[in-house]
């Protein structure tokens, strides 16, 4: 099952469409449209509602040329404001405070007629950390090991190995995955009865229209108990298992790929370093990547919601930088890519906004909101959204995407601290992570001309209206960067300037 063939969908034919509605397209749009590649970079929409992911759908993801969304777990949880509430699930009804059951399946619906799919991320490793009994967002009841009508005690684990049977020792694979991550009850996933549980709750969410699941925490699961449950599902339905990699650890993402796709979390750590010392070159980027698991198998991020308030060293905060990161993994050849589209915080711990109901604020990315944004994650009130999926460079380089297509990754140039690359004979990026600004000649097969940087622009097939001062000259076989410091730019074969 390869990336390309797993979605292609109604997103191509809706880009047809779309050039032939606008009608403004450039003269030889119309046969290069036809190489468009299919949908294929993500959006995690972290804490966002149901009807606002719908609304994101139908205004920007889908007509952007996403692919996919993935969502935050959509079951009964604790009653608590922060947004980790949400991996402490206490049923497994799709009722919480992002939306109702229906509204669930009103969003897949209306994503999916725009060529996007819905990612639902299921919470099956544990369910609460509570040791005081307690009453879900939906009314159920529960106890530390007792889940009325769902689970008895004799579905957990029972960890002896540690004092407290919280995990102590990630080099131990047994404590990993059968003792407790931070206090959260660890369900006995090899039990046929945990299993079934489990299985009818992703066949629910499928039949609710997800296309697939994030699987949270599957490290702490065994492989073999996750690929027992996915088995149990349709063929063709996408899994993606969250394994956090650690050269440390025994237990590897690798050990997850025979049953679906992986986060790779070493291609950010990657980057980063390469970034802060502004020296990019090949070897972060292009290449064999022995750390990675294959291409085929890797879903990669510059940051994710855990990400974003840990480890992440470059966020959304980070403006420039952050368009500098997203843009390259873009505009690289590895793996699946999603992109991080969340709200601005101090506190690590606090929720999205909520409504006098408790119900999560449906907040939208209009035209003002990404302006806001824009003027610096920073500078936002906390829980205001980040908006990131609607920046114009997120647009314009998911474009500049489905432009480059299959085409060959050449090697990358650089001079001073710029580096840059051509996906051959489609579309070429630079950057300059310095705080100087400096010029760059890649060598490109593009025909000669002056091309709209979409990385400002935003998206440009079919699009009316000039680039401003947002050019870049292709002349004698190399396209001319004039890059200010921090700047990303790229142009693509359907992006010439009008
Ligand atoms: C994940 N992937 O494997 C999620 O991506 C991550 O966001 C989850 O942690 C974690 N695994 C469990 O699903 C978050 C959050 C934690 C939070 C847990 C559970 O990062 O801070 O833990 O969800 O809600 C919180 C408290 C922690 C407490 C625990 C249990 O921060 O101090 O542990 O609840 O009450 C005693
Ligand atoms: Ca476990």
């Amino acid at each position: 099952m390869t990336t390309t063939s797993r979605r292609l969908g109604a997103g191509a034919a809706l880009v047809f469409a779309a050039l032939a509605i606008t009608g403004c397209a450039p003269a030889d749009a119309g046969d290069a449209a036809a190489d468009l590649a299919a949908p294929e970079v993500g959006v995690q929409l972290f804490q966002l509602p149901w009807t606002a992911v719908a609304e994101e759908c139908e205004r920007t993801i889908g007509p952007a040329g996403f692919g996919w969304v993935l969502v935050s777990p959509a079951q009964e949880h604790i009653l608590n404001d922060a947004w980790w509430a949400a991996y402490q699930p206490v049923s497994y009804r799709v009722e919480s405070r992002l939306g109702t059951r229906e509204e669930f399946a009103d969003m897949t619906r209306r994503c999916a007629e725009v060529g996007v799919d819905v990612i639902a991320d299921a919470v099956v490793n544990h369910m609460t950390g509570q040791d005081a009994p307690g009453v879900g967002w939906a009314g159920s009841p529960y106890e530390r090991l007792e889940y009325p009508g769902i689970h008895t005690a004799t579905d957990f684990h029972d960890c002896t190995l540690t004092p407290d049977g919280d995990i102590s020792d990630y080099s131990s694979r047994e404590q990993v995955q059968e003792c407790e991550l931070l206090n959260l009850a660890d369900l006995d996933t090899a039990s046929p009865v945990v299993r079934d549980r489990i299985s009818d709750f992703l066949l629910d969410l499928l039949d609710l229209g997800a296309a697939g699941v994030r699987i949270d925490a599957a490290k702490h699961m065994a492989a073999d108990d996750v690929a027992a449950i996915v088995e149990t599902l349709p063929a063709g339905t996408w899994v993606i298992s969250e394994v956090i990699r650690s050269a440390r650890e025994p237990i590897t993402p690798e050990e997850y790929t025979g049953f679906g796709e992986v986060f790779e979390f070493q291609y950010a750590r990657d980057l980063f370093p390469q970034l802060q010392s502004g020296l990019l070159s090949d070897p972060a980027l292009g290449g064999a990547r022995p750390a990675h698991v294959d291409a085929d198998a890797a879903v990669v991020f510059i940051d994710n919601h855990d990400t974003e308030r840990g480890e992440a060293d470059v966020t959304a905060v980070d403006g420039l930088v952050y368009v500098m990161a997203n843009a390259l993994m873009l505009a690289d050849d590895f793996g699946t890519p999603i992109v991080l589209s969340g709200y601005a915080f101090t506190d690590r711990d606090a929720g999205a906004l909520l409504q006098p109901d408790g119900r999560v604020l449906p907040q939208r990315c209009d035209a003002a909101a990404v302006e806001a944004a824009l003027a610096g994650v920073e500078t936002l009130p906390a829980g205001a959204r980040t908006c990131v999926h609607a920046w114009p460079a997120m647009l314009g380089m998911v474009e500049w995407r489905r432009v480059a297509g299959d085409a060959v990754r050449l090697p990358g140039v650089d001079a001073d601290s710029a580096y840059g690359f051509e996906r051959e004979g489609r579309a070429v990026i630079a950057a300059n992570p310095d705080d100087g600004a400096t010029t760059l000649r890649v060598p490109t097969s593009l025909p000669d001309g002056r091309y709209c940087d979409v990385i400002a622009t935003g998206q440009r097939i079919g699009a009316a209206g000039d680039c401003g001062d947002s050019i870049v000259v292709v002349e004698g076989g190399e396209a001319v960067f004039d890059l200010a410091p921090w700047q990303t730019m790229a142009i693509h074969q359907l992006s010439p300037a009008p």
